[in-house]
């Protein structure tokens, strides 16, 4: 098996050099649902055109937006102000890159090299790997991922996991390689153990960024075992395609946890919605993508943000992301704490409100919808006036 994978190289030197451009998409208007509610859905919702009915899919592959770049390597001289920088970038667009994190290159470039491998091996080398393998469209035909190959590592599909069901690294990997692939798992383990580490420090930023005291979030992590926080790790690909707004990759949506760290190749097609428009997340060597989820975005009492994005597929080059979302325990409730509340301020959201609360009306969402709109969960239990 092995050295049916070494026929397969990802051979990155070959591929064009892309370009940048810093023009924004021009404005997309932001459509609201009709007066009258559909049957089955709530109303007020936002809709949002999703890739596939975007007039501009093709022209913004190569526009990327001011999306801030934080720089971890100045927090030991200056962290008041990455924590002001992060936390503004949390605040106003749910999304930043980050450089000098302390994961090496090398690692994310092994894994992505790796990656591309599984990806563009025979069919019967990725389906003998049996159920951390999710082919184009295998979840569901509704599924917001539409032009996607995944492998899951931790947890694997269902939400509803139990520490049974978690796949280890090491049992997604011995699935597809006999011998477990080692250079891969000292690599995943590394990348693994430096992007909790982010996520840490990350969470302690932002707590610190809401004057909340910096372990108000992580106080959380590890209360027991199989508590938050909980990674699901996958790997995305998503095969060229001559006509990428007939093939959206992923359809807009918010993610339901708290963070999403993602490691993006250097084909870029992600992008993120912020004020009615769609910006380009620029593909930065090293950089690792941070989106807020709907669940911060809930216990945060709408300071930060959670941020739609979509991944439009390229007409010439396949596509591949590593993503780790980061979901609280399920039934702790995302209360925000009095100092985010006040006249001004009132809540925002529904209690009791809870990330089981969050997949639960997902997944009704997306089999509903037929997943053809941007799905913004939080906007169900937005309280209205
Ligand atoms: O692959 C990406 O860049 C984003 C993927 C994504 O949004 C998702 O899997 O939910």
């Amino acid at each position: 098996m092995t050295a049916i994978m070494s026929n397969f190289s990802p051979s990155y030197s070959e591929e064009p050099k892309l370009t940048y451009d810093r023009r924004v998409v021009a404005p997309q208007t932001i459509l609201k649902v009709s007066s009258a509610p559909q049957k089955g859905k709530p109303d007020q919702i936002q809709q949002i055109p999703s890739v596939g009915e975007n007039p501009d899919a093709s022209a913004a592959q190569a526009s990327y937006g001011d999306i801030p770049v934080i720089d971890f390597s100045r927090l030991a001289d200056d962290a008041d102000a990455v924590c002001k920088q992060l936390g503004d970038a949390a605040a106003q667009w749910g999304a930043f890159q980050v450089i000098n994190h302390g994961i090496p290159l090398d690692t994310m470039q092994k894994i992505e090299s790796q990656g591309m491998n599984f990806f563009r091996s025979p069919s019967d080398f990725k389906l003998a790997a049996g159920s951390v393998y999710f082919p184009l469209n295998a979840e569901y035909p509704n599924s917001l991922l539409q032009r996607v190959e995944r492998v899951a590592f931790t947890p694997g599909p269902k939400w509803k996991f139990q520490a049974k069901d978690i796949n280890s690294l090491e049992d997604t990997l011995s699935r597809i390689w006999p011998d477990g692939n080692p250079l891969l798992r000292e690599e995943m383990r590394k990348y693994l153990r430096g992007s909790e580490a982010l996520n840490v420090q990350i969470m302690q930023l932002l707590a610190r960024y809401l004057d909340l005291g910096e372990d108000f979030f992580t106080q959380h992590f590890h209360r027991a075992q199989d508590t938050w926080p909980r990674f699901a790790v996958r790997w995305n690909f998503y095969p060229s395609h001559p006509n990428p707004s007939e093939n959206p990759g992923a359809k807009g949506h918010t993610d339901p946890g708290t963070l999403t760290i993602l490691m993006q190749d250097r084909v870029g097609g992600l992008r993120i919605r912020r004020d009615g428009r769609w910006y380009g997340v620029k593909p930065i060597e090293g950089a690792l993508v941070v989106n807020m989820g709907d669940s911060l975005e809930a216990w945060t009492n709408g300071r930060l943000k959670s941020v739609i994005h979509e991944v439009q597929v390229n007409t010439k080059l396949d596509r591949l992301s590593m993503i780790n979302f980061v979901s609280p325990e399920p039934s702790l409730p995302l209360s925000p704490p009095a100092q985010l509340m006040d006249e001004d301020h009132p809540r925002v959201y529904r209690e009791p409100l809870t990330y089981e609360n969050l997949m639960e009306k997902r997944a009704e969402d997306i089999v509903d919808d037929g997943g053809s709109k941007a799905v913004r969960i939080l906007d169900h239990f937005k309280i209205r006036k």
